[in-house]
């Protein structure tokens, strides 16, 4: 019987061979689909608890996110069958004028690994962009990630877009380095991740808000 504990064991150390070998197992066995789900979340969200507590770095979070990615294409079309979707749609860029991705890829991957599913509108992203892909997706959050201090200032543009178009209660939630909660509260963002593993729970807290 497919080992779900060593599933888990194989993203958190991401081991991309044994994570993929035994979702193939449990998927083959006809396990649940969501029980399959739910042990790489939960590995993910212990590599998020690491990583926060300085115990991993990025690398190691991309190798444990790789893992995650590989195994949940093999999951990906049982979990299409079945008609099981994400809860909750996101979409995320970087900022207009600003070409650093890696923060924001972490943060996708983060939400990947939390079941939600992720558009991302790469790099370069404009405040009419941000709304074309919320409106087009349905999406229940928009992040945005800028790690200049000229281009962060864009972020407020993009929430009152956000506001303007009136897409229900849509969240935003930004972050990168020069980012700040003064900064989001300063231009009515719903929150401010300092890192990728917080924005799991800021995104979470969110949603909840309604
Ligand atoms: Co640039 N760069 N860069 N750069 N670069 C910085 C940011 C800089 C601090 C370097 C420095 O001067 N010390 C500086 C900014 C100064 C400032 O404005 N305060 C700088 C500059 C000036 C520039 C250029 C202007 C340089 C030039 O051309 N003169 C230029 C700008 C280009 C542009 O964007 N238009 C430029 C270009 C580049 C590269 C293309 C060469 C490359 C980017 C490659 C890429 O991303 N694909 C690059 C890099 C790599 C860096 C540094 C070295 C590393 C950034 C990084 O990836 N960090 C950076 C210096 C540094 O940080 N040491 C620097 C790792 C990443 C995991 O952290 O992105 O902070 P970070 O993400 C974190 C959190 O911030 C948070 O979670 C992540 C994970 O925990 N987070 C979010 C991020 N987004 C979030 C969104 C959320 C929530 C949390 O919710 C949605």
């Amino acid at each position: 019987m497919a080992n779900l504990a060593a599933l888990k064991e194989a993203v958190e150390v991401g081991d991309r061979a044994s994570a993929v070998r035994i979702t193939r197992e449990a998927v083959d066995e006809g396990l649940d689909p969501r029980t399959i789900l739910a042990a790489m979340t939960a590995a993910m969200e212990v590599i998020g608890t690491r990583f926060q507590n300085q115990e991993i770095y990025v690398p190691e979070m991309l190798i444990s996110a790789r893992a995650m990615k590989e195994a949940t294409a093999v999951l990906e079309p049982v979990l299409v069958e079945a008609g099981i979707r994400p809860q909750h749609t996101a979409v995320i860029g970087t900022i207009k004028g600003d070409l650093h991705d890696i923060g924001k890829n972490l943060v996708a991957m983060m939400w990947k690994g939390a079941n939600i599913e992720v558009i991302d509108l790469g790099t370069n992203v404009s405040p009419e962009r941000f709304v074309e892909a919320a409106r087009e997706h349905g999406a229940h959050l928009v992040g945005i990630s800028a790690l200049l201090t000229t281009t962060m200032v864009g972020m407020r543009d993009v929430v009152a877009a956000i506001r303007a178009a009136d897409l229900g209660g849509i969240k935003v939630i930004i972050g990168g380095a020069p980012v700040t909660q003064d900064f989001a509260d300063q231009i009515g963002a719903d929150g401010y991740a300092p890192d990728a593993a917080s924005a799991v729970e800021v995104a979470r807290e969110a949603l909840r808000a309604g």
